[in-house]
């Protein structure tokens, strides 16, 4: 056997000797064994021991296009050999970095100007200092302070990890720094009570009203939310929520920041979030579905308002990556695709709503509190009594549980706490569709037996 074959019959042991997964207990993920993903082809992928699954969380809610597009490997390798690497500092780009600047901004519609990252949490930095500085340079340098919401999240930096409302994330040597402050989230199903979601709705927002006063707006910079919450749990807000939102960000006079991370390109069957709800953020964190994660990059999306007093400042800040010619071309291909293949109207007209009807047939399950979804984005909320909303003692164990029997059943999903959550490819069949619906069933009936 050679070094190379010894090692890949032995790449569980290599992998927990070495490598520190993120988000793991890795204590526990080694007793376990860990499953290697080798192959994906369309919303398939295949581990190393050929077991096959319906990846129905496109890698980490990002693998748009599906897998296996030769289009992009070949787009990419052409880049690689003609120019691997240039710089967007010194006074200089590349042809790929400006081409998708055009690209990208032509579906943001008044978001016309782009800062390039590698990565949502890098976004999430650049966007918070850019409000800072934008208020200082048209002479507000007090609105530093910058509000957010429990459970949302915006990244695993400091600045990330600050402005997330993840407590056991700030437990973690992310206490939120100096001026980051935290509202509720509009969770009808576990915070509701006895309002209805409309009223639950306006309650919430309202919430951002009251921490302004209390901090004084002229203390106050941004405003940050997810369209609809991702790694919280696919959490739609009720229809009255982000109009309130909105109203009170252009009252009091504060910028408003839609993190489309996981929202943007097409995950809701608009190419936004934000253009889901008809509304108009000042900055848009992207990443993620800009490349369909064939290579790392991501950016924030600025409107003219805030462009125009960022570039008559000598702005101090980029990495090294910034706009990289190959990821550029990445996501120009990427982009293509979803244009070519019409894969936002596909999510609005056709296997959105497909998706939603077929996940809701799992609300006569005792199981289901809730079905929500918009496009390609779903959750399942489990519960232990129907009637009352109420919740599992470990809601945690009841989701892991779930998610657990649909992976032995060959289909990924993502439990966070006691929601079933799905972001599959927006190319994935009805046929797909229907196995993963069948599947979260049979794991449900067999969850809801063991766990009572
Ligand atoms: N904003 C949002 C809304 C995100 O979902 C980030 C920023 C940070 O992006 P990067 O590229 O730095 O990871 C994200 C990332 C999960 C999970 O468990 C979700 C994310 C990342 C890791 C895990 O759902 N979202």
């Amino acid at each position: 056997m050679t070094t190379a074959n010894a090692a890949l019959s032995n790449l569980g042991a290599i992998d927990a000797a070495h490598h520190i997964h993120p988000f793991t207990d890795m204590k526990k993920l080694n007793a376990a064994g860990t499953r290697i993903i080798e192959r994906g082809q369309g919303s398939t992928i295949w581990d190393n021991q050929g077991k096959k699954y319906l990846d129905a969380f496109a890698g980490l809610w990002c693998v748009n296009i599906g897998y296996g597009r030769k289009e992009i490997a070949d787009a990419v390798h052409k880049q690689m050999v003609e120019l691997p690497y240039y710089n967007a500092f010194f006074g200089t780009t590349t042809p790929p970095t400006i081409l998708l600047s055009e690209k990208i901004t032509a579906h943001a519609g008044h978001l016309k100007h782009v800062f390039f990252t590698s990565s949502g949490s890098e976004a999430t930095d650049t966007w918070f200092r850019m409000a800072r500085v934008y208020w200082s340079h048209i002479g507000k340098p007090s609105k530093t302070h910058v509000i957010a919401r429990r459970n949302g999240y915006h990244g695993s930096t400091v600045a990330g990890a600050s402005l997330g409302g993840m407590k056991y994330m700030h437990e973690q040597g992310a206490l939120p720094i100096e001026g980051v402050h935290h509202i509720g989230q509009p969770y009808w199903y576990a915070d509701g009570g006895e309002l209805s979601p409309a009223e639950f709705g306006r309650k919430v927002a309202e919430e951002l009203n009251a921490r302004i006063d209390e901090l004084g707006e002229d203390n106050v910079a941004a405003f940050v939310a997810e369209p609809i919450q991702g790694a919280g749990g696919v959490i739609v807000p009720p229809e009255t929520y982000w109009p309130e939102i909105v109203h009170i960000c252009k009252a009091r006079n504060i910028l408003l920041v839609a993190d489309e991370v996981i929202c943007g390109f097409g995950r809701t069957g608009s190419w936004f979030g934000h253009q889901h709800y008809g509304f108009e953020p000042d900055m848009a964190p992207v990443a993620k579905g800009l490349s369909s994660g064939y290579l790392p990059i991501g950016g924030v999306l600025v409107s003219d308002r805030v462009a125009e007093v960022i570039m008559s400042t000598d702005f101090n800040h980029g990495y090294t990556y910034s706009g990289h010619p190959v990821c550029a071309v990445a996501a120009l291909e990427n982009l293509r695709i979803i244009e070519e293949e019409k894969l936002i109207e596909r999510v609005r007209d056709d296997i959105g709503p497909y998706l939603a009807k077929s996940l809701g047939t799992l609300l006569d399950h005792d199981m289901v509190g809730e079905v929500q979804s918009v496009g390609l984005m779903a959750a399942v909320q489990l519960t232990a009594d129907r009637k009352s909303r109420k919740r599992f003692d470990k809601p945690d164990d009841v989701g892991t549980l779930v998610r657990n029997k649909c992976v032995e059943a060959g289909l990924i999903m993502r439990a966070t706490g006691d929601r079933m959550l799905a972001s599959p490819p927006l190319i994935i069949t009805h046929e797909e569709v229907d196995f993963m619906t069948a599947t979260l069933r049979k794991a449900l009936d067999a969850a809801w037996i063991e766990s009572r």
